[in-house]
């Protein structure tokens, strides 16, 4: 595939755009492959890739229902951050922010990455409590965060209203490179590359069966028939459950809604991601201006992929009171997905009961952030059976009682 560059865009500057080539491939699926992904979310796309980049098996489909980057990846509020507090966490979603420094480079795509800082809002004294100790941990981790007083918050997002009458601003937890990237273009550039390194993307595609012979994963039944593999990776989000009933065994997560909303675009007025956990929202300004907002999760399990409308009022009510801005924007459309949430808000990239097939899920309401990682990592697991940014993420660690609680650090109270 030939290179993006300025002198491309020059170059087809000069005669109408014609010579641009599509970014992926659609062929039809071939027999069998060496390994299939189903789901071509972020996490299916980048495992994919680095299997051929890192691996070398470059003989493989991901599989997607839909269009690719259609689901929750399409779908999220696009932060970005490695503030966690176990070290298992930190690892994988700090590996996951390095790799967004220099995604661009690496894809030849451009996916945005803006390192414009996150800050996690401190609105109650066990709030703070809580944020000191993440920072604490971070600082011995290597996750580069700090504890800031609400003067500098204030310097930051001058247009918050840190004096509250309910909860006033006390400081926040700052993560200076965090940040958003585009998120399709991370699904996009990610396709390209898998297309370019023969990779079979086939969309409009749904698996209906996992076909397992002796106990062993020998290829999966979809709507344009049936295609074996000798290794599968299920990475297909609130749908993991599903696909895990396929092969006979049970997952422990639960699958709901999450929304999101955006205003109509204005001016710059905050160049920060703001998380605020107490009230349940989250905010950030989009390159086209809007603003956009985020909060909880729907309190019952669905499939829906939309929200319930309650959940829209809530959350900018409960913004106002930080951002009165917002309570003089018109809301221009709202959206909804459904994540895969487990007991620890913790995801699982782990070895099934079935030989050759692994699932990487759960990673609930906070997994964007963490596409390359996870990728990096789950493409290690499916390769060589083990991963130094996995092994802690098992799916028996919830048999074993030996959770990674991160139903703080995963941010909203979701
Ligand atoms: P997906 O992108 O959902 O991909 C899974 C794919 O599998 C889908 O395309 C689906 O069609 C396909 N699939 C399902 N079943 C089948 C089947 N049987 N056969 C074939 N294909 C199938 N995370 C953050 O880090 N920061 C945020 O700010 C953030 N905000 C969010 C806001 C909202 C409103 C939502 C919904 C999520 C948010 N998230 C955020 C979470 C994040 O979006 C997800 O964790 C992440 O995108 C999951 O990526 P994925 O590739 O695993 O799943
Ligand atoms: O995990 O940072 C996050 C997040 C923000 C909005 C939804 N999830």
């Amino acid at each position: 595939m030939r290179k993006y560059s300025a002198f491309a865009i020059a170059r087809e500057a000069f005669r109408h755009h014609d010579g641009w080539e599509r970014a992926w491939r659609s062929p039809a699926p071939k027999a069998s492959y060496d390994a299939v992904i189903v789901g071509a979310g972020g996490h299916g796309l980048a495992t994919a890739y680095y299997l051929g980049k890192n691996h070398g098996l470059t003989n493989v489909a991901v599989i997607e229902k839909g269009w690719l980057g259609g689901g929750n990846t399409g779908r999220n509020t696009t932060i970005i951050r490695s503030n966690y507090l176990q070290d298992p966490s930190a690892a994988i979603y700090e590996k996951a922010r390095s790799l967004y420094e220099t995604l661009s480079q690496d894809l030849n795509y451009n996916v945005m990455f803006s390192p414009r800082g996150v800050i996690m809002l401190a609105q109650t004294h066990h709030e703070v409590r809580g944020y000191l100790r993440t920072a604490q941990a971070n600082a011995l981790q290597g996750v580069d965060t700090r504890f800031i007083d609400k003067h500098e918050v204030k310097k930051l997002v001058p247009i918050m209203n840190i004096e509250g009458p309910r909860y006033p601003v006390l400081g926040g937890l700052y993560q200076p490179r965090g940040g958003t990237a585009r998120h399709d273009a991370v699904a996009w550039g990610y396709a390209r590359a898998c297309s370019d390194m023969g990779m079979d993307i086939i969309q409009q595609c749904e698996v209906t069966g996992v076909r397992v012979e002796g106990g062993a994963v020998a290829g999966v039944e979809t709507s344009k028939g049936f295609i074996g593999c000798k290794k599968l990776g299920g990475v297909v989000a609130g749908h993991s459950s599903v696909l895990a009933e396929m092969a006979g065994f049970r997952l422990p997560m639960e699958s709901v809604a999450l929304q999101a909303l955006v205003s109509e675009p204005i001016k710059p007025a905050m160049d920060v991601v703001v998380m605020a956990n107490t009230v349940h929202g989250y905010l950030s300004q989009s390159d086209k201006g809007e603003m956009v907002i985020g909060g909880g999760t729907d309190s019952y399990n669905n499939y829906t992929q939309r929200g319930s409308f309650h959940h829209i009022e809530e959350t900018v009510r409960a913004l106002i009171e930080t951002f009165p801005m917002l309570s003089r924007l018109k809301m221009l459309r709202q959206w909804g997905g459904i994540v895969d949430v487990t007991g620890d808000r913790s995801p699982i990239l782990s070895k099934t009961p079935v030989e050759g097939m692994f699932m990487n899920c759960g990673w609930g309401t906070g997994g964007f952030k963490a596409i390359p990682g996870s990728g990096w990592g789950f493409a290690e697991l499916m390769a060589k059976g083990h991963s130094p940014l996995t092994s802690e993420f098992g799916m028996e660690r919830f048999r074993e009682g030996r959770f990674i609680d991160e139903s703080v650090a995963a941010g909203v109270a979701h």
